[in-house]
Protein backbone atom coordinates (compact mmCIF):
# COMPACT_ATOMS: atom_id res chain seq x y z
CA UNK A 1 0.00 0.00 0.00
CA UNK A 2 1.37 3.30 -1.07
CA UNK A 3 2.26 5.89 1.82
CA UNK A 4 -0.26 9.01 1.57
CA UNK A 5 1.64 12.42 2.97
CA UNK A 6 -0.08 15.43 3.65
CA UNK A 7 2.35 18.66 2.61
CA UNK A 8 1.22 22.20 3.93
CA UNK A 9 2.91 25.18 1.92
CA UNK A 10 3.37 22.82 -0.71
CA UNK A 11 3.45 25.60 -3.67
CA UNK A 12 6.73 27.08 -1.54
CA UNK A 13 10.02 26.88 -2.88
CA UNK A 14 10.48 23.17 -0.03
CA UNK A 15 6.21 22.14 -0.51
CA UNK A 16 7.88 21.81 -4.52
CA UNK A 17 10.85 19.87 -4.07
CA UNK A 18 9.76 17.44 -1.55
CA UNK A 19 6.55 16.73 -3.47
CA UNK A 20 8.82 15.60 -6.34
CA UNK A 21 11.36 13.80 -3.38
CA UNK A 22 8.02 12.03 -1.94
CA UNK A 23 6.19 11.26 -5.37
CA UNK A 24 10.19 9.81 -6.61
CA UNK A 25 9.23 7.30 -3.11
CA UNK A 26 6.35 6.45 -4.41
CA UNK A 27 3.64 8.10 -2.07
CA UNK A 28 0.97 9.89 -2.76
CA UNK A 29 1.16 13.09 -1.85
CA UNK A 30 -2.03 15.58 -1.03
CA UNK A 31 -1.12 19.50 -0.51
CA UNK A 32 -2.84 22.39 1.38
CA UNK A 33 -3.72 24.98 -1.40
CA UNK A 34 -4.49 28.44 0.12
CA UNK A 35 -5.73 29.37 -2.96
CA UNK A 36 -4.29 32.75 -2.59
CA UNK A 37 -2.73 34.84 -5.47
CA UNK A 38 -2.68 33.81 -9.17
CA UNK A 39 -0.62 31.00 -10.23
CA UNK A 40 0.60 29.38 -7.14
CA UNK A 41 1.24 26.64 -8.74
CA UNK A 42 4.69 27.46 -11.00
CA UNK A 43 7.22 25.48 -8.74
CA UNK A 44 5.46 22.47 -9.16
CA UNK A 45 4.95 23.11 -12.90
CA UNK A 46 8.65 23.88 -13.01
CA UNK A 47 9.76 20.36 -11.14
CA UNK A 48 7.37 18.80 -13.49
CA UNK A 49 4.80 17.41 -10.42
CA UNK A 50 1.91 19.67 -11.12
CA UNK A 51 -0.26 16.99 -12.12
CA UNK A 52 0.79 14.23 -9.67
CA UNK A 53 -0.28 15.56 -6.36
CA UNK A 54 -3.77 16.26 -5.00
CA UNK A 55 -4.84 19.38 -3.26
CA UNK A 56 -7.32 20.14 -0.86
CA UNK A 57 -8.31 23.46 -0.20
CA UNK A 58 -7.69 24.83 3.14
CA UNK A 59 -5.87 27.59 5.49
CA UNK A 60 -3.36 27.43 8.11
CA UNK A 61 -5.61 29.61 10.58
CA UNK A 62 -8.87 27.32 9.91
CA UNK A 63 -9.00 24.35 11.73
CA UNK A 64 -11.92 23.22 10.46
CA UNK A 65 -9.84 22.71 7.12
CA UNK A 66 -7.01 21.23 8.39
CA UNK A 67 -9.21 18.17 9.81
CA UNK A 68 -10.85 17.70 6.59
CA UNK A 69 -7.58 17.59 4.68
CA UNK A 70 -6.49 15.15 7.49
CA UNK A 71 -9.43 13.31 6.86
CA UNK A 72 -9.40 13.46 2.70
CA UNK A 73 -5.53 12.44 2.68
CA UNK A 74 -5.34 9.73 5.03
CA UNK A 75 -2.32 11.09 5.63
CA UNK A 76 0.18 9.13 7.69
CA UNK A 77 3.00 11.86 7.24
CA UNK A 78 2.12 15.56 7.47
CA UNK A 79 5.04 18.24 6.74
CA UNK A 80 4.26 21.52 7.77
CA UNK A 81 5.88 23.38 6.03
CA UNK A 82 3.59 26.83 5.31
CA UNK A 83 4.21 30.12 6.88
CA UNK A 84 4.57 33.74 6.37
CA UNK A 85 8.15 33.13 5.35
CA UNK A 86 9.90 36.57 4.86
CA UNK A 87 11.06 38.11 7.77
CA UNK A 88 11.19 41.25 6.46
CA UNK A 89 7.59 41.23 6.06
CA UNK A 90 6.82 39.97 10.14
CA UNK A 91 7.27 43.31 11.02
CA UNK A 92 4.50 45.01 9.31
CA UNK A 93 2.63 41.88 9.43
CA UNK A 94 2.59 40.67 13.21
CA UNK A 95 -0.42 39.38 13.81
CA UNK A 96 -0.86 37.78 10.97
CA UNK A 97 2.39 36.25 10.86
CA UNK A 98 2.08 34.63 14.58
CA UNK A 99 -1.22 33.58 13.77
CA UNK A 100 -0.12 31.76 10.30
CA UNK A 101 3.12 30.21 11.54
CA UNK A 102 2.49 29.82 15.36
CA UNK A 103 -0.89 29.10 15.61
CA UNK A 104 -1.33 27.65 12.39
CA UNK A 105 1.00 24.82 13.71
CA UNK A 106 -0.87 23.99 16.37
CA UNK A 107 -4.17 23.72 14.35
CA UNK A 108 -2.01 21.60 12.10
CA UNK A 109 -1.10 19.44 15.90
CA UNK A 110 -4.49 19.34 16.60
CA UNK A 111 -5.92 18.08 13.43
CA UNK A 112 -3.44 15.38 13.31
CA UNK A 113 -4.03 14.62 16.97
CA UNK A 114 -7.91 14.23 16.54
CA UNK A 115 -8.04 12.38 13.23
CA UNK A 116 -4.87 10.24 13.30
CA UNK A 117 -2.53 10.46 15.91
CA UNK A 118 -0.55 7.83 14.58
CA UNK A 119 0.47 9.85 11.95
CA UNK A 120 4.29 11.50 12.01
CA UNK A 121 4.32 15.37 12.00
CA UNK A 122 7.15 17.39 10.74
CA UNK A 123 7.37 21.29 11.56
CA UNK A 124 9.78 23.55 9.57
CA UNK A 125 11.82 25.40 12.57
CA UNK A 126 14.07 27.72 11.65
CA UNK A 127 17.52 29.36 12.19
CA UNK A 128 16.00 32.44 13.14
CA UNK A 129 15.07 31.34 16.41
CA UNK A 130 18.59 31.68 17.23
CA UNK A 131 18.40 35.03 16.02
CA UNK A 132 21.08 36.96 18.55
CA UNK A 133 23.19 33.63 18.75
CA UNK A 134 24.31 32.93 22.04
CA UNK A 135 27.05 30.03 20.46
CA UNK A 136 29.29 30.61 17.88
CA UNK A 137 27.84 27.75 16.30
CA UNK A 138 24.14 26.73 16.45
CA UNK A 139 23.00 23.28 17.11
CA UNK A 140 20.37 21.72 18.70
CA UNK A 141 21.32 22.87 22.82
CA UNK A 142 21.93 26.41 21.64
CA UNK A 143 19.29 28.77 23.38
CA UNK A 144 17.10 30.85 21.26
CA UNK A 145 16.94 34.32 21.27
CA UNK A 146 14.34 35.33 18.24
CA UNK A 147 15.20 38.69 16.30
CA UNK A 148 11.81 39.55 14.57
CA UNK A 149 8.12 38.71 15.51
CA UNK A 150 8.61 35.39 12.36
CA UNK A 151 11.42 34.08 14.47
CA UNK A 152 9.40 34.62 17.69
CA UNK A 153 6.22 32.88 15.89
CA UNK A 154 8.19 29.81 15.04
CA UNK A 155 9.54 29.64 18.78
CA UNK A 156 5.96 28.95 19.42
CA UNK A 157 5.20 26.16 16.78
CA UNK A 158 8.45 24.53 17.98
CA UNK A 159 8.19 24.68 21.49
CA UNK A 160 4.31 23.67 20.26
CA UNK A 161 5.99 20.60 18.38
CA UNK A 162 8.07 19.50 21.30
CA UNK A 163 4.93 19.65 23.49
CA UNK A 164 2.55 17.78 21.66
CA UNK A 165 5.58 14.64 21.54
CA UNK A 166 5.72 14.97 25.59
CA UNK A 167 2.27 15.59 26.42
CA UNK A 168 0.39 13.57 23.61
CA UNK A 169 2.92 10.82 22.30
CA UNK A 170 2.89 12.42 19.01
CA UNK A 171 5.91 11.66 16.64
CA UNK A 172 6.18 15.23 15.85
CA UNK A 173 10.05 16.58 14.88
CA UNK A 174 11.17 19.68 14.08
CA UNK A 175 13.93 20.38 11.24
CA UNK A 176 16.04 23.55 12.70
CA UNK A 177 16.61 24.15 8.83
CA UNK A 178 19.33 27.29 8.34
CA UNK A 179 18.78 29.17 5.09
CA UNK A 180 18.19 27.04 1.86
CA UNK A 181 17.73 28.32 -1.74
CA UNK A 182 17.23 27.26 -5.58
CA UNK A 183 16.19 28.59 -8.00
CA UNK A 184 11.98 28.68 -7.06
CA UNK A 185 13.43 30.89 -3.91
CA UNK A 186 11.00 33.85 -3.86
CA UNK A 187 12.24 37.26 -5.30
CA UNK A 188 11.74 39.00 -2.03
CA UNK A 189 14.83 36.40 -0.35
CA UNK A 190 18.41 38.20 -1.05
CA UNK A 191 20.00 35.49 -2.80
CA UNK A 192 17.15 35.29 -5.54
CA UNK A 193 16.98 39.02 -5.72
CA UNK A 194 21.07 39.11 -6.10
CA UNK A 195 21.02 36.08 -8.95
CA UNK A 196 17.55 37.71 -10.46
CA UNK A 197 19.26 41.25 -10.50
CA UNK A 198 22.85 39.79 -11.85
CA UNK A 199 20.89 38.25 -14.72
CA UNK A 200 19.12 41.25 -15.51
CA UNK A 201 22.03 43.58 -15.37
CA UNK A 202 23.97 40.88 -18.00
CA UNK A 203 21.04 41.07 -19.87
CA UNK A 204 21.06 44.85 -20.19
CA UNK A 205 17.73 44.89 -18.23
CA UNK A 206 19.28 46.80 -15.15
CA UNK A 207 21.82 48.83 -14.44
CA UNK A 208 22.40 48.16 -10.83
CA UNK A 209 21.27 45.80 -7.54
CA UNK A 210 19.67 47.86 -4.41
CA UNK A 211 20.69 46.17 -1.15
CA UNK A 212 20.54 46.60 2.58
CA UNK A 213 22.98 44.95 5.19
CA UNK A 214 25.39 42.96 3.23
CA UNK A 215 27.40 42.27 5.94
CA UNK A 216 24.82 39.95 7.15
CA UNK A 217 26.19 36.16 7.66
CA UNK A 218 24.35 33.29 6.46
CA UNK A 219 24.87 29.46 6.24
CA UNK A 220 23.06 28.98 2.56
CA UNK A 221 22.56 25.67 0.90
CA UNK A 222 20.46 24.21 -1.70
CA UNK A 223 16.78 23.07 -1.00
CA UNK A 224 16.59 20.17 -2.59
CA UNK A 225 19.63 18.99 -0.09
CA UNK A 226 17.53 19.85 2.76
CA UNK A 227 14.21 18.17 1.40
CA UNK A 228 15.91 15.04 2.11
CA UNK A 229 16.74 15.56 5.62
CA UNK A 230 12.75 16.72 6.80
CA UNK A 231 11.58 12.58 5.08
CA UNK A 232 14.39 11.55 6.58
CA UNK A 233 13.62 12.88 9.98
CA UNK A 234 10.17 11.24 9.51
CA UNK A 235 11.31 7.72 8.72
CA UNK A 236 13.02 7.34 12.40
CA UNK A 237 11.45 5.02 14.96
CA UNK A 238 11.74 8.17 17.88
CA UNK A 239 10.92 11.74 16.95
CA UNK A 240 13.18 14.30 17.49
CA UNK A 241 14.89 18.40 16.75
CA UNK A 242 17.36 18.48 14.51
CA UNK A 243 19.57 21.45 13.15
CA UNK A 244 20.30 21.24 9.12
CA UNK A 245 22.90 23.45 7.35
CA UNK A 246 26.56 23.23 5.95
CA UNK A 247 28.78 24.48 8.55
CA UNK A 248 29.88 27.53 6.38
CA UNK A 249 29.41 30.61 6.94
CA UNK A 250 29.32 33.51 4.55
CA UNK A 251 28.12 37.56 4.37
CA UNK A 252 25.25 39.10 1.63
CA UNK A 253 28.49 40.82 -0.22
CA UNK A 254 31.02 37.38 -0.57
CA UNK A 255 27.66 35.78 -2.20
CA UNK A 256 26.81 39.15 -4.68
CA UNK A 257 30.72 38.74 -5.71
CA UNK A 258 30.10 34.93 -6.32
CA UNK A 259 27.13 36.01 -8.48
CA UNK A 260 28.71 38.79 -10.53
CA UNK A 261 31.70 36.86 -11.01
CA UNK A 262 29.81 33.99 -12.41
CA UNK A 263 28.79 36.40 -15.35
CA UNK A 264 32.08 38.22 -15.82
CA UNK A 265 31.19 41.32 -14.18
CA UNK A 266 32.24 43.33 -11.48
CA UNK A 267 29.94 43.66 -8.33
CA UNK A 268 31.45 47.46 -7.71
CA UNK A 269 30.49 48.69 -10.42
CA UNK A 270 26.56 47.60 -10.04
CA UNK A 271 25.77 47.00 -5.84
CA UNK A 272 24.43 50.17 -4.02
CA UNK A 273 23.75 49.52 0.25
CA UNK A 274 19.87 51.41 0.46
CA UNK A 275 18.95 51.47 3.97
CA UNK A 276 15.11 51.12 3.09
CA UNK A 277 15.94 47.35 2.91
CA UNK A 278 17.75 47.11 6.70
CA UNK A 279 15.38 45.39 9.20
CA UNK A 280 14.71 47.05 12.63
CA UNK A 281 16.78 44.38 14.16
CA UNK A 282 19.08 42.49 12.33
CA UNK A 283 20.71 38.89 12.69
CA UNK A 284 24.02 39.33 12.00
CA UNK A 285 25.39 36.20 11.56
CA UNK A 286 23.95 32.67 11.86
CA UNK A 287 26.10 29.45 11.33
CA UNK A 288 24.78 26.32 12.18
CA UNK A 289 26.46 22.39 13.14
CA UNK A 290 24.70 19.56 11.57
CA UNK A 291 26.80 16.97 13.37
CA UNK A 292 23.90 15.26 14.84
CA UNK A 293 21.55 15.28 11.71
CA UNK A 294 24.96 13.68 9.85
CA UNK A 295 25.04 10.89 12.62
CA UNK A 296 21.59 9.99 13.40
CA UNK A 297 20.24 10.64 10.19
CA UNK A 298 23.00 10.02 7.90
CA UNK A 299 22.28 13.56 6.40
CA UNK A 300 25.02 16.16 4.67
CA UNK A 301 24.77 18.43 2.61
CA UNK A 302 25.88 18.06 -1.35
CA UNK A 303 25.85 21.54 -3.09
CA UNK A 304 28.75 24.78 -2.10
CA UNK A 305 27.62 28.27 -2.04
CA UNK A 306 29.18 28.65 -5.37
CA UNK A 307 27.32 25.81 -7.24
CA UNK A 308 24.06 26.92 -5.77
CA UNK A 309 24.55 30.58 -6.77
CA UNK A 310 25.80 29.78 -9.89
CA UNK A 311 23.04 27.35 -10.72
CA UNK A 312 20.62 30.39 -9.59
CA UNK A 313 22.13 32.95 -12.08
CA UNK A 314 21.48 30.52 -14.88
CA UNK A 315 18.29 29.66 -13.77
CA UNK A 316 16.99 33.23 -14.11
CA UNK A 317 19.38 33.94 -17.07
CA UNK A 318 17.26 31.41 -18.81
CA UNK A 319 14.35 32.64 -17.63
CA UNK A 320 14.91 36.35 -18.70
CA UNK A 321 15.78 35.35 -22.27
CA UNK A 322 12.67 33.71 -22.70
P1 LIG B 1 7.77 29.76 0.95
O1 LIG B 1 8.35 29.52 -0.41
O2 LIG B 1 7.51 31.16 1.38
O3 LIG B 1 6.39 28.94 1.02
C1 LIG B 1 5.44 29.18 2.01
C2 LIG B 1 4.18 28.38 1.71
O4 LIG B 1 3.22 28.61 2.75
C3 LIG B 1 3.47 28.73 0.38
O5 LIG B 1 3.01 27.56 -0.20
C4 LIG B 1 2.29 29.58 0.85
O6 LIG B 1 1.19 29.55 -0.03
C5 LIG B 1 1.96 28.86 2.16
N1 LIG B 1 1.11 29.64 3.05
C6 LIG B 1 1.29 30.92 3.46
N2 LIG B 1 0.28 31.30 4.27
C7 LIG B 1 -0.56 30.24 4.38
C8 LIG B 1 -1.78 30.01 5.07
N3 LIG B 1 -2.36 30.97 5.81
N4 LIG B 1 -2.35 28.80 4.95
C9 LIG B 1 -1.79 27.83 4.19
N5 LIG B 1 -0.64 27.98 3.51
C10 LIG B 1 -0.04 29.18 3.61
O7 LIG B 1 8.66 29.08 2.07
P2 LIG B 1 9.83 27.97 1.93
O8 LIG B 1 11.12 28.67 1.69
O9 LIG B 1 9.38 26.89 1.03
O10 LIG B 1 9.91 27.43 3.43
C11 LIG B 1 9.09 26.36 3.86
C12 LIG B 1 8.93 26.43 5.37
O11 LIG B 1 10.20 26.34 5.99
C13 LIG B 1 8.32 27.72 5.90
O12 LIG B 1 7.55 27.39 7.03
C14 LIG B 1 9.51 28.56 6.32
O13 LIG B 1 9.13 29.48 7.31
C15 LIG B 1 10.44 27.47 6.81
N6 LIG B 1 11.88 27.73 6.71
C16 LIG B 1 12.41 28.13 5.53
C17 LIG B 1 13.78 28.30 5.41
C18 LIG B 1 14.41 28.70 4.11
O14 LIG B 1 15.56 29.14 4.14
N7 LIG B 1 13.74 28.55 2.98
C19 LIG B 1 14.60 28.03 6.52
C20 LIG B 1 14.01 27.60 7.71
C21 LIG B 1 12.64 27.43 7.78
P3 LIG B 1 1.05 30.61 -1.27
O15 LIG B 1 1.79 30.00 -2.40
O16 LIG B 1 -0.40 30.67 -1.48
O17 LIG B 1 1.65 31.90 -0.79
O1 LIG C 1 17.83 37.75 4.25
C1 LIG C 1 20.13 40.61 4.33
C2 LIG C 1 19.03 40.53 5.37
O2 LIG C 1 15.47 37.70 3.49
C3 LIG C 1 19.12 37.26 4.51
C4 LIG C 1 13.74 32.88 5.32
O3 LIG C 1 13.68 31.76 4.48
O4 LIG C 1 15.89 32.24 6.15
C5 LIG C 1 15.19 33.29 5.51
O5 LIG C 1 15.24 34.46 6.29
C6 LIG C 1 20.03 38.37 4.98
C7 LIG C 1 19.42 39.25 6.09
O6 LIG C 1 16.55 35.64 4.57
C8 LIG C 1 18.80 42.47 1.54
O7 LIG C 1 19.04 41.70 6.20
C9 LIG C 1 20.60 42.48 2.74
O8 LIG C 1 20.41 39.52 7.04
O9 LIG C 1 17.19 36.25 2.31
P1 LIG C 1 16.70 36.85 3.57
P2 LIG C 1 16.40 35.56 6.15
O10 LIG C 1 15.89 36.82 6.73
O11 LIG C 1 17.69 35.01 6.67
C10 LIG C 1 15.39 31.87 7.43
C11 LIG C 1 16.22 30.71 7.92
C12 LIG C 1 13.94 31.61 7.42
O12 LIG C 1 13.44 30.78 8.17
C13 LIG C 1 13.09 32.55 6.66
O13 LIG C 1 11.81 31.98 6.39
O14 LIG C 1 20.26 39.26 3.88
N1 LIG C 1 19.83 41.47 3.20
N2 LIG C 1 20.00 43.11 1.73
C14 LIG C 1 18.70 41.44 2.48
N3 LIG C 1 17.63 40.62 2.54
C15 LIG C 1 16.64 40.82 1.63
N4 LIG C 1 15.57 40.01 1.66
N5 LIG C 1 16.69 41.84 0.72
C16 LIG C 1 17.75 42.70 0.62
O15 LIG C 1 17.78 43.60 -0.22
Amino acid sequence: MSKHALITGITGQDGAYLSRLLLEKGYEVHGLLARRGSDTLWRLRELGVENEVRMVDGDLTDLSSLIRAMQASQATEVYNLGAQSFVGTSWQQPVLTAQVDGVGAINVLEAVRIVNPEARFYQASTSEMFGLIQAQKQDEKTPFYPRSPYGVAKLMAHWATVNYRESHGLHASSGILFNHESPLRGLEFVTRKVTDGVARIKLGLAKELRLGNIDAKRDWGFAGDYVEAMWLMLQQPQADDYVVATGVTTSVREMVEIAFRHVGLDSRDHLAVDPKFFRPAEVDVLLGNPAKAKAKLGWAPRTSLEQLVTMMVDADLRRLRK
